[in-house]
């Protein structure tokens, strides 16, 4: 249950109530040799320093650095390194948040390892110790912020603003002594179930009712650190439907929490979902960024956009959303995706660190100033259902402390942790998950090509799934072609980019192979940098995905996992191959259907 800190196996005590008492606790427990002098010192904030002469360890920070410096060197010293003589470290940005898409009947919106930790039939409902076990999993690699209900706010979460504030005060309470600070997503149409005729952004009545909620809120928690809001996106209400700005709407909510510190963070998720597929003017890529440039530094400085990492919705590989490298005047949160919903559903093996390097290869550290992910967690014993999906929370607050992290470091730290095993074995574990999102991409996503899964549960194959659908989401293969053009001379999609991007984008022969067909409209014949055509590509990596997916079977069978971890492996690694063998038979029949041209190997098609 402890997932990479199994060897803290000892529980928080609730009588550990604040962040220098726990950090003072932990050390003690976990480092016995050591004598640790903690040295408060609030000007480091969530920084520490350490240093270790003639005997004593002096470990000094604010009262979150300590803590966050203690599980520095306890995880060093678990992963069996020396203390060592010096170390500094603080964070990159400020907020390190998790959003969990929980509702509080009990369900998880693309939750793929069990029911809610919180909530249950309406109502709140947790094992405190299970609390403290997960802000300790979160303040071991420096998350701070832990949103607690899903962005698409069902009732009865709308109550969060008023009688469910003991119960969340009482979360708040259990996760304060981690530092991890509570969010809470909010509905933009609240002020309509309070008698008020309408939720107008710029009605004095409205923006007095959204005062008084964060007044009410922040006497119950004080620390809360802020509203979370998806407007006017995928059905959900926003400042449009009073024809007011997403600025105007936002910065309503800013000023209500300004008075008490908080901050108001808004999703740039905005799309039309109600597209008409025969509308080729509207290509979905360019929502994003359209509606949100005109708006640039519009907004109140205690407003955080909170951007998708790319311009769609968490595919396996999308380029950068242009927006991150647009905005000058607007501070933004780059929002990644640890809940498997396009990339396995924790069945599949995908680890994550080495896609998340491709997106800071490509966006200075500096564009943003908060980075979020959507929880993986859940109910289940392990918490994230496949016990590697746990690396990526792990990675995921290794990169929001620092997004220059290697990814083959911190995946190797992560199995060290959570299985010591033998060198060349770690090393097998290692280049295995490092080679998962390949292996997945593979079978499942053409060239950059995304959304041919089966629609609304994301998992296996069907390519024509979305094709004649509302959602924006086509690849428009045809009998000699596939893919959407969106260079200049198509959707003009790639025009939103800088000149750097365009200059490796828009040109088919100079795009990367791998992004190719989310740029292009190409045919069948097309020929690719090393000679092949484009659909003996597709062909070519199916094949390979499936046995690919079938040799890091026979590799995970051979490495000593203990149990449970072990039956749970083998029993998902089972099911990924079948869904390997499904994307392949699936995709290579659609285009071999499509354009009657074999395999040139004369591997097995259905026709
Ligand atoms: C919370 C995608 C998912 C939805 C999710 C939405 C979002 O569309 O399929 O489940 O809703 O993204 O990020 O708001």
């Amino acid at each position: 249950m402890q997932a990479w800190l199994r060897s803290l196996s000892f529980p928080v005590p609730s009588s550990v109530s604040d962040a220098v008492s726990l950090a003072r606790f932990e050390l003690e427990r976990a480092l016995p040799a050591y004598s640790f002098r903690l040295s408060v010192q609030p000007e480091l904030g969530e920084g520490w320093s350490f240093s270790r002469r003639d005997g004593e360890a002096c470990l000094a920070g604010g009262p979150a650095g300590l803590l966050y410096g203690a599980y520095h060197l306890i995880q060093l010293s678990l992963s069996g390194q020396a203390l060592p003589e010096e170390a500094a470290s603080a964070p990159r940005y400020a907020l390190r948040m998790i959003n969990c898409w929980d509702n509080m009947d009990g369900t998880v919106e693309r939750g793929y390892a069990g029911r809610s930790l919180f909530f249950e039939g309406g109502a709140f409902q947790y094992d405190p110790d299970r609390i403290r076990s997960l802000g300790r999993l979160l303040a071991s690699v420096g998350l701070n912020v832990l949103c607690i209900n899903n962005v698409n706010v069902h009732f009865p979460a709308q109550l969060l603003l008023e009688d469910l504030l003991p119960d969340l005060a009482a979360l708040a309470d259990l996760l304060r002594p981690f530092c991890v600070r509570l969010m809470i997503s909010v509905d933009f149409s609240q002020p309509l179930r309070h008698g008020l005729p309408s939720a107008d952004p710029l009605d004095p009545a409205v923006r007095a009712w959204w005062a008084e909620a964060a007044n009410r809120v922040y006497a119950a928690i004080p620390d809360l650190a802020g509203f979370l809001v998806k407007a006017d996106s995928e059905n959900r209400p926003g400042p449009h439907a009073y024809g007011r700005s997403h600025a105007e709407g936002a910065n309503m909510l800013a000023e209500a929490l300004r008075p008490h510190g908080g901050v108001l963070v808004w999703r740039a998720f905005v799309y039309n979902c109600h597209q008409d597929w025969r509308d080729t003017a509207t290509d979905r890529p360019r929502a994003p960024w359209e509606l949100y440039m005109p708006m640039d530094g519009q907004f109140a400085d205690n407003v955080i956009l909170q951007v998708k990492h790319g311009p769609f919705d968490f595919q396996v590989r999308e380029p950068l959303s242009p927006l991150l490298l647009s905005l000058r005047h607007t501070p933004m949160a780059m929002e990644l995706q640890l809940a498997q919903e396009y990339t396995g559903h924790q069945i599949d093996i995908y680890a994550m660190p080495p896609m998340w390097q491709e997106l800071f290869r490509d966006l200075p550290a500096d564009r943003i100033c908060a980075i979020t992910a959507v929880s993986n967690l859940g109910r289940d014993e392990n918490l994230t259902g496949h016990p590697f999906a746990a690396l990526n929370l792990f990675a995921f607050g290794r990169l929001a402390w620092d997004p220059a992290v290697d990814p083959a470091e911190v995946t190797r730290q992560w199995a060290r942790l959570t299985y010591a095993f033998p060198e060349a074995q770690e090393r097998q574990l290692v280049s295995l998950l490092m080679g998962s999102r390949r292996v997945y991409e593979k079978y499942t996503a053409p060239l950059g090509l995304g959304w041919m899964v089966n629609p609304h549960v994301h998992y296996g194959p069907n390519p024509s799934g979305y094709e004649f659908d509302q959602w924006g989401t086509y690849h428009k293969a045809n009998h000699t072609a596939v893919g959407i053009d969106r260079t200049r001379n198509g959707t003009g999609y790639l025009s939103q980019y800088p000149e750097s991007f365009q200059r490796r984008y828009g040109d088919p022969s100079v795009c990367p192979d791998l992004d190719l067909l989310f740029f292009h409209r190409l045919p069948y014949s097309f020929v690719m940098k090393d000679g092949r055509t484009l659909l003996q590509r597709i062909y070519d990596d199916h094949f390979e995905g499936y046995e690919e997916a079938a040799a890091m079977q026979e590799t995970l069978k051979a490495l000593p996992f203990p149990e449970p971890d072990a039956g749970v492996i083998q029993e998902r690694m089972q099911r990924q191959l079948a869904n390997a063998r499904e994307w392949r038979d699936v995709i290579n029949t659609f285009f071999f259907r499509l354009s009657g041209i074999p395999d040139q190997h004369g591997r097995v098609i259905y026709d």
